[in-house]
């Protein structure tokens, strides 16, 4: 397994703004809760070289709430409970027994998953890059029965498995009763309907969309409920967009900007991303990418709330970010990628990031001098100018190939549908130019593949800004509706069609299947299709 490039920033300090954060703590959410139950229990079937959940019994719900079935497992027993759609929350369990009175403790592993992956797979071979303590797993002793068991921990999760690993000779565990308690602070009651009659392909686009989006609203934007479970900015600039369009939760995307400016790195970096507890704390990675972002999530707040305050007083952190990203550029505005934080772009160890990079920067930087513009300050607005066109003209005289007619990034000059999609996104080439790269890339290919619908999400936000808006949708019902396909009841965090066991980490069962940045076809079908 490559190793992860997350440096830690040595020395770390963390600079607090004390009115930002008080600020940000004045809008946090009440979370939505609901009480669901599961519709039926599973097998796993194996479908090439993957798990597929197969129906085995549907559970009623009776009047009086209990459950049609009752499951009585005993040594090597187990069942596993379909609750019919991915889940966020709290799991409480009601036990009984059943034979003679129970003269041991029962005891039973539990498994989570939000696909039957996670169900299948072995945990214990697991030996990935990032810790195994993701892996929604429990091994419980249960003295007394009956009894209620509240589990602690919040899971996400479509599926459950109870397989006991011992009761005695005399009696059999009975699960009387399963339920979780959803939370969320996605108001279903906001969400805006999509108009009647619009093409059913792109209804369920959408609502796989809106789903995962839901599912990662909490206490902040989360980038998965399954892992990390924290706020991070790229994702948090995709989950934002989505989120004007569909619960319109403007505070909850005001109260992660202040987060993010209240609690700063060195040199008053905007961090990558935070926890919120045990205290609210900036995480010591620095990335160059994600930094830079906290500009475009604070333009797109402003247009989509026009709350002209938090502009304002916002700004200077944005403008920092862009001094900041400039200061790794060289002589011609050319980012140097040079270690001194990680650009991330794609979760493919093999990209290099220059050229994209610079297409961040440059992104950025149009966004930043628009803000400047509304504010009205002419100065600033006009020294982002200057540097905007040192940077374009810089990277088309060192990353551009005429002769390729593609962008070049790095000492090997590597072609990457990464930098194309970013230089592009930049607005570095007249839209004729970004049309032909972007054909040519549909066409042909590129060896250094996309593998987080991250980078999908922007390749085709690229195709839409250059006009090829009926390639960019079939290209989206394409790979998000194949996803679909693949079973997904909310957007993975990594999936490549050809290789449906792709992860970033090493195994499947540590990846997540619910991930904030893949719910963009809810933002581009009503934003740019209906
Ligand atoms: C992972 C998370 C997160 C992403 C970062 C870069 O740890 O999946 O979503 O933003 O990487």
């Amino acid at each position: 397994m490559p190793k992860i490039m997350m440096n830690s920033i040595e020395n770390f300090e963390q600079h607090v703004n004390a009115a930002f954060v008080a600020k940000a703590e004045a809008l946090k959410p009440e979370l939505i809760r609901k009480t669901i139950r599961p519709l039926r229990t599973v097998r796993l079937a194996e479908d090439r070289g993957l798990y597929q959940a197969e129906v085995q019994e549907d559970i009623r719900q009776e009047a009086d709430g209990t459950l049609s079935l009752k499951p009585r497992l005993r040594k090597g027993n187990s069942v596993i409970y379909d609750f019919g759609d991915h889940c966020v929350g709290y799991v409480t369990l009601k036990l009984s027994s059943a034979g003679s009175p129970p003269d041991a403790p029962a005891y039973f592993r539990l498994k989570f998953g939000e696909m039957p992956y996670e169900i299948g797979l072995d945990s214990e071979s697991y030996d990935g890059s990032i810790s195994s303590s993701w892996i929604q797993e429990e091994v419980l002793h249960v003295d007394v029965l009956p009894a209620e068991v509240h589990l602690p921990r919040r899971y996400a999760f479509r599926y459950m498995e109870v397989l006991v690993k011992d009761t005695s000779p005399k009696y059999d565990l009975v699960i009387e009763d399963v339920s979780c308690e959803t939370v969320t602070s996605a108001d279903r009651d906001r969400l805006l309907p999509l108009p009647e009659g619009t093409d059913p392909a792109l209804v369920l686009l959408d609502k796989v969309g809106v789903k995962t989006l839901e599912d990662c609203m909490q206490d902040v934007f989360e980038d998965g409920p399954k892992r990390d479970r924290r706020l991070w900015i790229g994702d948090l600039r995709l989950q934002a967009q989505v989120n004007y369009l569909t619960f319109r939760n403007y505070d909850l995307v005001k109260r992660c900007l202040y987060l993010f400016a209240g609690l700063l790195q060195n040199e008053d970096h905007v961090g990558a991303c935070l926890f919120t507890e045990p205290k609210l704390q900036i995480d010591d990675t620095s990335m160059y990418d994600y930094g830079l972002f906290f500009t475009s999530i604070l333009l797109d707040y402003y247009e989509a709330s026009k709350d002209l305050g938090t502009l304002k007083e916002l700004a200077p952190v944005a403008y920092h970010q862009e001094e900041l990203g400039l200061e790794q550029t060289d002589e011609d505005g050319v980012y140097l990628n040079d270690g001194r934080n990680w650009c991330f772009i794609d979760w493919n160890h093999e990209l290099d990031k220059q050229a994209s990079g610079q297409g961040v920067l440059i992104y950025t930087l149009k966004q930043a001098k628009k803000i400047a513009e509304i504010l009205g300050d002419r100065e600033k607005a006009e020294e982002l100018a200057g540097s905007i066109e040192k940077c374009t003209e810089g990277a088309i005289r060192k990353l551009w190939d005429p002769e390729k007619r593609f962008f070049v990034s790095g000492p090997t000059k590597q072609i990457s549908y990464a930098s194309q999609i970013w230089m592009i996104l930049a607005g570095a080439v007249e839209q004729e130019t970004a049309k032909d790269i972007l054909l040519r890339l549909l066409r042909d290919g590129n060896e250094y593949t996309m593998i987080t619908p991250y980078i999908h999400h922007h390749f085709v936000a690229a195709l839409i800004q250059s006009g090829l808006k009926a390639e960019a949708l079939s290209y989206m019902k394409a790979y998000w509706g194949q996803m679909i396909a693949d079973g997904a009841d909310t957007y993975f965090e990594a999936y490549d069609p050809k290789n449906r066991s792709v992860s970033p980490y090493g195994s499947l069962i540590i990846n997540s299947f619910c991930h904030a940045w893949s719910c963009g076809p809810a933002y581009f079908i009503r934003k740019y299709y209906i």
